[in-house]
């Protein structure tokens, strides 16, 4: 029996191995399969020019969109972008490359923090690219009480006037925040507590957009928003009236990385990549086009003193809870939000 698994196994590892070669591109090439608004052309235009490989980026909304997509296409991308739970559920499920860290030597300037993180023992697949909170942004010129956590935002005064980033696991763990759910304790009951409470809020909101949430409140069409810090932090940046807090319900810390799949086709480009944006100089780019709180500590010497004071990129972390991959659980949640949007 054990020798028919044991073929089985082979038998399907050639079959895959020889679907990926079928699509493999040209060699000068690496396909990115990245977050929406967080790789900058600049450094893309830089990467090219140096080393004559043309980046493909391709961009998606949330973590659960590209694992759905790299799944069905598991030839298709060189490296993806994943938060630290999407990372553990890539790993969990034997779809990433382990990343050889001799092609990688500017890893040391990741700040000590960053480096083998619990998500990945012994980092072996992941390098974190940037990392954030999710976090309440609002108008101070408009807004006159200002909001302290998610309690005060999703009030049907506010209906017609907030934004949220379109996630379906942050959602449900800002519901879990209020109702003292610890965010990885996805069973069913807890979802149950929480769906009457979503289903509270969803028409409170104008506008879900995790890629530009900036817009809306740019355009003064909302005046609150739910976001991400890297795009509090750049309205801070634009205009000083929007102001950053983290809710007082709870606070969710979450890491970016680079990772390698394992089908990609170009790996050789891959670790040059990700080499290339650990540079201080490069991992600056990223910092001023999109102020996420960046993890390269060589680059953050670089920065300047409003860079580094901008709250939302730094803001003061006493306790946050870190998104854990949830398995099966993760389907729920996304029927349950799937049904209160209607479909
Ligand atoms: N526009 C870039 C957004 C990156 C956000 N990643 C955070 C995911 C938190 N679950």
């Amino acid at each position: 029996m054990k020798h028919v698994f044991v073929v089985i196994a082979i038998f399907l590892t050639a079959l895959f191995l020889t679907s990926c070669s079928k699509h493999r591109a040209p060699a000068a090439e690496l396909n990115l399969f990245a977050w929406s608004e967080y790789v900058p052309q600049e450094v893309i235009d830089g990467f090219q020019k140096e080393t004559g490989i043309k980046v493909n980026y391709e961009a998606y909304d949330s973590n659960e969109a590209m694992i759905t997509k790299l799944s069905q296409n598991p030839c298709g991308y060189d490296l993806v972008q994943p938060s630290e739970y999407a990372v553990e559920n890539l790993i969990r499920r034997n779809m990433l490359s382990p990343i050889d860290m001799a092609q990688v030597p500017n890893i040391k300037n990741l700040e000590p923090a960053f480096r083998d993180l619990p998500y990945d023992p012994g980092q072996k697949y992941s390098v974190p690219y940037m990392s954030g909170t999710t976090g309440i942004v609002y108008n101070a010129a408009t807004v006159k009480t200002p909001p302290t956590g998610f309690a005060d935002v999703f009030v049907p005064k506010n209906k017609g006037r907030v934004v949220a980033v379109n996630d379906n696991r942050e959602i449900v763990g800002w519901a879990f925040d209020v109702l003292k759910i610890p965010l990885n304790d996805v069973t069913p009951d807890n979802l149950a507590k929480a769906r009457p409470l979503i289903q509270s809020w969803l028409p409170i909101v104008k506008v879900f957009d995790s890629d530009n949430p900036r817009a809306p409140l740019l355009s003064g069409d909302c005046d609150i928003g739910v976001v991400f810090g890297g795009d509090a932090a750049k309205l801070y940046e634009q205009d000083h009236k929007f102001k950053y807090v983290l809710p007082a319900e709870g606070t969710h810390q979450f890491i970016d990385n680079l990772c390698i799949p394992v089908g990609a086709a170009h790996k050789s480009a891959a670790h040059q990549f990700i080499n290339y944006i650990l540079r201080p100089e490069v991992s600056k780019i990223i910092s001023d086009e999109f102020p996420y709180t960046n993890p390269n500590g060589e680059a953050k010497k670089l920065l300047s003193t409003s860079q580094l004071e901008n709250p939302a990129s730094y803001p003061k972390l006493e306790h946050s809870e870190v998104f854990h991959d949830i398995g099966p659980a993760s389907q729920k949640i996304t029927a349950m939000m799937t049904e209160l949007r209607g479909g």
